[in-house]
């Protein structure tokens, strides 16, 4: 019987998509088949750094755009990045499922308004959860507190456009949204969602886990040519009065992006 392996496709706009391109020959081990390409022209992107942060995992890849995640566990979902000068900082989320079919990951390149605000995975909570909090089996970075503060200069000239953050993957939220969508396993508590400030004042609540989450930026908050900031503040546990216990989230790939 002939086998079919399913390619995954994912473009920075699109959420996910697959396409059942069947692909010959054995390509049946774990981790193998990979590919970045170029979003628009589908070539191959080589020398671009493929990271998994919590495995401590780093490889780039090769002249065909080629890479392989050498067989690695996944037990719980977990933010791959890549990351390729000229091009914008792409993440998905991913599993063993995921993990273990092909991926071909299409990056886009970079506009010359974007700002690249955060390319590092970021912690965000006490370091305290429970096991069925939503990705709790793959925490190990240390976190940075309950916010995170960047400040950065916006142009006069994106004053012409839709100004949008864009959360690269965020994981770990245990509102009651994400209880309900099955995001976790939290039987008898929930948090308050993560809040996002610009400028002082809150434009968003965080309340599903995801890759590429779209915060519009109001155009009368921008302060044109001056510093602006973005703040990210983790939820509390609504169900802990003894002490407060902040939600445990990851995040990586901020960046502030115009349309
Ligand atoms: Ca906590």
């Amino acid at each position: 019987m002939k086998k079919f392996l399913w390619t995954l496709i994912i473009f920075l706009s699109i959420n996910i998509s697959s396409t059942a391109e069947p692909l010959t020959g054995g390509v049946t081990e774990i981790g193998r088949g990979n590919r970045v390409v170029d979003a628009k022209t589908n070539a191959p992107v080589s020398g671009a750094q493929i990271e998994i942060p919590q495995q401590g995992f780093r490889t780039y890849t090769d002249e065909g755009g080629n890479f392989t995640l050498n067989k690695i566990k996944i037990p719980d979902d977990t933010i791959l990045s890549v990351q390729k000068e000229g091009y914008r900082p792409f993440s998905i989320t991913i599993n063993q499922n995921v993990a273990s079919k092909p991926m071909v990951l299409g990056i886009q390149k970079s506009a010359a308004l974007d700002v690249v605000i955060d390319n590092e995975m970021l912690h965000l909570g006490d370091d305290t959860f429970s096991q069925d909090s939503a990705n709790a089996g793959d925490f190990k970075l240390k976190s940075i507190g309950p916010s995170y503060v960047k400040k950065f200069v916006m142009t006069a000239n994106t004053l012409a456009y839709n100004n949008y953050l864009i959360i690269g993957s965020i994981i770990g939220i245990d509102t009651l949204t994400a209880r309900t969508m099955r995001q976790n396993g939290m039987p008898n508590s929930y948090s308050s969602p993560p809040e996002v400030y610009f400028n002082g004042r809150k434009v968003a609540e965080i309340q599903l886990n995801g890759d590429n989450q779209k915060v519009k930026l109001p155009r009368a908050l921008i302060r044109p040519d001056q510093v602006n900031e973005i703040v990210i503040r983790t939820g509390v546990n609504l169900f802990q009065k003894a002490y407060t216990d902040y939600d445990d989230i990851e995040l990586m790939n901020l960046t502030v992006q115009t349309e």
